[in-house]
């Protein structure tokens, strides 16, 4: 068995909205930061005398439209490779305290790396890029270390992703506030899918994002984290109202999300420079300098618990755990 270890990460440039759902060709570029505290662990073997794919995550046998989603990306990996046999899958989700951050991000990096190396394939980091945009787009990003951009591209061979700073060393940190860990009831899929058809607002958000990318990648390279929060913050406002526009409208905040952006904004009028920005769900992770943390979590920590707040650093890129 070959085992993949792939850590989720974090859009400060949201990708949201799909131009093929097929191929899963997004509409826009988007750049992230790769997480060190939430990673998934994925083992494949393809085996004779199976009669079918057999998947596992964490401890469960699964079945229905989750285990689809994973044979339908076997199926594309068979057929890539050539190989005829089916797989064993064994995956668990390393995220502190099960706090429903789990994300397909890390499931789908470490699947298309442990299963195309386990199928006989020898991939470069593009190419792992490429096969795991087509399980699910963020996990294009997650094949690499530290910031990250996703090149929208036209076709399968141009829309891949690629470090933008691999190792960084200039503070950079993230707390995630665990707000509500229960299952979100419009997925993503779904969600951005909508908001392409019915926000009228989608062509300004293409236009956002085109901007953003710019102007992230200028911040990064003057190692300024309040240029990156701040133009990360704005971008997932604008994501987010791309929910509220479409038809029928809808939030993935809830009143602790609003709580959260308060708190975040009082302590950046009290002069603790820091920054918000939210997934499609509640929860809501803060970006700052590391040297604001004890300020930030002794802040956030009365307001929601300091058990409710993980630190996470920078995070690594996609590696094989064994041989
Ligand atoms: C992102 N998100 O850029 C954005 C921001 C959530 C909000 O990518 O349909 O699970 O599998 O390609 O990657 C979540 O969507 O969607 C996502 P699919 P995915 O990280």
């Amino acid at each position: 068995m070959i085992t993949a270890r792939a850590h989720t990460n974090i859009a400060l440039v949201k990708y949201w909205g799909k131009k093929d759902q097929q191929l899963i060709i997004p509409q826009t570029d988007s750049l992230s930061l790769t997480l060190s505290e939430f990673y998934t662990d994925t083992g494949v073997e393809f085996t004779d005398g199976l009669t079918t794919d057999q998947i596992q995550i964490d401890g469960q046998s699964i079945t229905g439209h989750a285990a689809d989603k994973v044979k339908n990306f076997l199926n594309l990996v068979r057929q890539i490779s050539g190989i005829n046999r089916y797989a064993k899958v064994v995956s668990t989700n390393h995220v502190p305290m099960s706090a429903g951050l789990a994300s397909s991000a890390s499931a789908f990096a470490a699947l298309a790396t442990a299963a195309s190396k386990a199928a006989g394939m020898n991939l470069d980091r593009r190419s792992l890029s490429r096969l795991a945009r087509r399980g699910s787009g963020s996990a294009t990003r997650s094949i690499y270390g530290g910031l990250v951009e996703w090149h929208r591209g036209t076709d399968n061979a141009s829309s891949f992703a690629e470090p933008v700073m691999e190792n960084l060393d200039f503070g950079i940190e993230m707390i995630a506030i665990l707000i509500n860990t229960s299952k979100k009831k419009v997925s993503s899929r779904h969600g951005m899918q909508s908001s392409v058809t019915s926000s009228p607002y989608y062509p300004a958000w293409r236009k956002v994002v085109a901007h953003d990318m710019i102007a992230i990648k200028e911040a990064i390279k003057n190692k300024d984290i309040d240029q990156i929060g701040h133009i990360a913050e704005e971008n997932a406002l604008r994501m987010h109202a791309l929910t509220l526009s479409a038809d029928p409208g809808y939030t993935y905040f809830t009143g602790d999300t609003i709580r959260a952006i308060q708190a975040v904004n009082h302590l950046r009028s009290q002069g603790i420079s820091c920054y918000y920005t939210m997934d499609a769900g509640p929860n809501v992770k803060v970006i700052y300098d590391r040297k604001n943390r004890e300020k930030i979590i002794q802040s956030l920590g009365e307001i929601f618990g300091k058990e409710k707040l993980i630190i996470s650093q920078p995070g690594p890129g996609v590696k094989i755990i064994n041989k």
